[in-house]
This record gives C-alpha cells, structure tokens and sequence, in this order.
C-alpha cells in the first residue's frame, strides 16, 4: 500500500494552513526527536539507564536519568534551528532561550518523557509538544509568549513509545497518526483523521487516589466503575501514562481523568505541556477536554508549570462527567 509519509504530510498540512514553511520544519523536528528517543528507551537497560539521577525537579519529583536524557536530546534537536525562539519544559525551572532561534517566530511547550514512572518496567511512555506563535516581535522571548491559552495553539502532538513507535499530530486539521517503520527510520500515515468514538471505550483514572477526592469526585468515577452512567457502559483502564491512556481513549473512546484533590485542587498534571496539547487533539478528533469546570483550551495560564484537573476524551463522557462534578 503506498502510504503517505511524515514529512509528506507535513508539507500538506503547511499547505493547507498557509503556513510559511517553518512549521513543516518545526514538526519534522519532533519527528527526529522521536525516533532519537525511541532509540534511547530501546537502548536504556543495556547502558543502566533505567533508574534515578538522585535530583528532584521544578515539580518536586524524582528525576530519572531518561528525563535528563530526553530533554537534553529535545534541546540538541531544537537549539541552533532558526524556526523556534524558546521551550518551555516539565524538565526546566524556568523558559529556556533557544540559541540562533532569536528570530524564530515559534515557541513550544514539551513534555519530553511522559509516563516516566514506566521507564524500569518496559510500560508506555510519550512526548507531549504543542506549538505557538511567539506574540513578541523579535529578540528573546518573554513569559508572556508561553502564557498563551491552548486555543491559540498552530499545532500540537505526541509520540508514543509502546510495542511500536507512533506520532500523532494536528496542525489545526485533521488528526493523523504515524507509525515509525524502524527498518527505515519513516513515519507512515496509518491513522488517518482519527475520530474518537463516542457511547464506548474506558474510563481510566488513578483510584488508589479516591480518599484524597471530594464527595462529588468520589460519586462521580463510583457511577463511570458501577457502569451507572448515561453515557453508557465503560471498562477499566490505567497505563499510568497519560499519553498511553489517552492514545486509547482517543482510537476506542471513552474518558481520562485525572482529578483535583481536597489538599491539591489543581491535581497533578500540567496545562502547557501536557493538558492544552492534547485538549487540542482531542477537540480536532470530535472529543471534548475541561478541568471540569472550563473548557481546557480556555484557560489562561499564569505560571509555567500550572496545574489543572484534566478530564479528557469523548464528548458525552466529559460532558456526563462535569455535570457530575457540578
Ligand atoms: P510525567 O511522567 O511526565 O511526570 O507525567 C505525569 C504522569 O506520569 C502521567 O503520564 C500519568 O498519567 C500520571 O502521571 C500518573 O500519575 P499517578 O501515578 O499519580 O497515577
């Protein structure tokens, strides 16, 4: 079957959006990043790098030497290319200046190794990246142009590394899916214009957590487990990676969740480089993504890092699930 590759796509989607050219080099960089990774994972047991550097992070979790890895890899591929100014990342304190990308007229948002709790045990693990247009003119970026709402997103993504290799994107159309042929080192579309399903699929949530929810919290996943819902029946599902569980949310539809907490209302996960970036997909596939009181792609942010509860999949179990909450 003759199948459309990554870069192929890319100059399509450029096309289509009007786009200047530097977006198709833009993602075909996280292409490169992608398969880079997926090497790295591949390779970790065979040169110890599977467990902790020992330090903590901006989020006050413990660093594994693949997150080191993983972001120092990002910033090889993305520093000293003129399309993109600044990153800001779940590995870095603080936006971190591109260098040669002064007059790059993007900025991107990344998670460079998500599910990293996975790294030890062969399990999903991803990278979440969203792409903006810098609001200031030129020169260094500003906090101000990495504030920006998911709503302004031009393009956002993520690379799967499971059983095989996938990267998964919109540049503000359709949702593609890309399986990586290793032999070759190609992205092929295999996944064309991904729509997510609704009345079926998985409800996937942490309930070891249920002690720490609000009654409403607690009343609502009890309805999605006791298959009480209107939306209809739903199976249980965890990867533990939000990028697996949203993968399979987004293919056999269905709700992630990842609730706030009585002690952390903001929940765990954070806007910019995780929940916007994949509202973003889930939007352009037909879903549906709210903190469970807003719209995600709505929110303002503040800070860098912020925090937001994340309910994430088909629109009539996010929908059932907020009223729930309400
Ligand atoms: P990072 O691994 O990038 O910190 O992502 C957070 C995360 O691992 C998500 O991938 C996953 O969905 C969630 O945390 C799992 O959290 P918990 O272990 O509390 O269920």
């Amino acid at each position: 079957m003759n199948r459309l590759t990554l870069s192929e796509q890319f100059f399509r989607d450029q096309a289509s959006a009007n786009a200047s050219g530097g977006l198709s080099t833009v993602l075909n960089r996280f292409s490169l990043l992608a398969r880079m990774l997926a090497s790295e994972i591949m390779r970790a047991g065979f040169v110890g790098k599977l467990g902790y550097t020992g330090t903590t992070n901006v989020q006050d979790e413990n660093v594994r030497a693949l997150d080191v890895i993983s972001n120092d890899t990002m910033l090889q591929v993305f520093e000293n290319m003129p399309m993109v100014c600044g990153v800001a990342s779940e590995e870095m304190d603080d936006m971190h200046i591109l260098p040669g990308g002064e007059s790059g007229k993007y900025i991107i948002t990344v998670d460079p190794l998500d599910g990293s709790g996975n790294v030890d045990v062969a399990g999903q693990m991803g990278t979440i990246f969203g792409i903006y247009k810098r609001r200031s003119n030129a020169g260094h970026p500003t906090l101000d142009d990495f504030l920006q709402p998911g709503r302004d997103l031009v393009a956002a993504g993520y690379t799967l590394y499971g059983p095989c290799t996938m990267l998964v994107y919109s540049a503000g159309g359709p949702v593609n899916g890309f399986t990586l042929d290793r032999s070759i080192g190609t992205f092929f579309l295999t996944h064309p214009d991904i729509k997510i399903p609704e009345g079926e699929g998985s409800y996937s949530v942490n309930e070891a957590n249920e002690s720490k929810w609000d009654d409403k919290t607690r009343a609502m996943v009890k309805a999605f487990r006791l298959q009480e819902t209107k939306c209809g029946k739903r199976a249980a599902r965890y990867a533990g990676a939000l990028v697996g569980d949203f993968h399979r949310t987004l293919l056999k539809g269905g709700i992630y969740m990842y609730p706030g907490e009585a002690k952390k209302p903001e929940g765990k996960l954070r806007l910019l480089y995780e929940n916007a970036p994949l509202a973003f997909l889930c939007e352009k596939a037909g879903g549906a993504a709210s903190d469970g009181t807003q719209r995600i792609l709505d929110i303002q942010p503040q800070k860098l890092h912020q925090r937001t509860p994340l309910y994430l999949g088909s629109s009539g179990d996010v929908r059932e699930a907020c009223e729930r909450l309400r």
